[in-house]
């Protein structure tokens, strides 16, 4: 059995988050499929795993028994932790990288997430909550653009958690309608990210939701 195991699929940004970092760090792992097409994530026994419904999930196997973690800000700081990879050198480190996380959970991938999702994958673009969710997301963009002009990556002079979460939905800006032209820091950012050994789509990590 792998270290690690990790429920989503590869639609899910959040999920992808996760499935990057493992694959960053090296971890043994392996993805447990989570159908959400088919309202998987809505099932009893999922949500015997995850109360919140949600996916990510990890699940460590430790000798002393399983650990189960949600949320991805949450998982990412664990394998942080344990790993001494792409966390912060001290507490203001943590709390700078934590406050980045926070923002993209609440004001950048909480709109993205939720504006894609009804764009590309439920075809309502043009409804006014759509809308909404989208110029919210912009915002977001604007200001993380503002905020990687000068910078290489998002927290120090090294690539974070922080980087790692915020870049979950941004590598399919084709979801969105949009095109990173328009927020040059935030491309050449996401180029940085692509250059980092051992970095791969989330395709290539997780299975998809959508194929069958
Ligand atoms: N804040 C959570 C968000 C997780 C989330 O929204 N997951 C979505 C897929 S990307 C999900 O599982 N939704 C299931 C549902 O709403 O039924 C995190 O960062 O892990």
């Amino acid at each position: 059995m792998s270290e690690y195991s990790l429920y989503g699929f590869s639609e899910s940004g959040n999920s992808y988050k996760v499935a990057l970092m493992l694959k960053l760090i090296g971890a043994d792992w392996e993805p447990i499929f989570v159908d959400f097409g088919k309202g998987a994530t809505r099932e009893k026994q999922f949500r015997d795993t995850n109360v919140m419904g949600e996916v990510p999930v990890l699940v460590h196997h430790k000798s002393e028994g399983d650990f189960t973690l949600s949320q991805s800000g949450a998982i990412l700081t664990y394998l942080a932790k344990r790993s001494g990879k792409f966390g912060g050198a001290d507490e203001m480190e943590d709390l700078e990288i934590l406050r980045w996380i926070l923002f993209d959970n609440h004001k950048l991938t909480g709109y993205t997430a939720s504006a894609r999702f009804m764009r590309t994958f439920m075809g309502k673009a043009d409804e006014p909550e759509t809308k909404f969710m989208h110029a919210r997301a912009l915002s977001a963009f604007k200001v993380l653009d503002a905020h990687l002009d000068g910078r290489k990556w998002v927290v120090l002079d090294r690539p974070t958690i922080a980087d790692i979460s915020l870049c979950g939905y941004l590598f399919w800006p084709d979801h969105m309608g949009i095109s990173w032209d328009q927020y040059p820091n935030i491309k050449s950012w996401l180029e940085n990210i692509q250059a980092i050994e051992e970095w791969s789509p989330s395709e290539e990590l997780l299975p998809s939701a959508l194929a069958g």
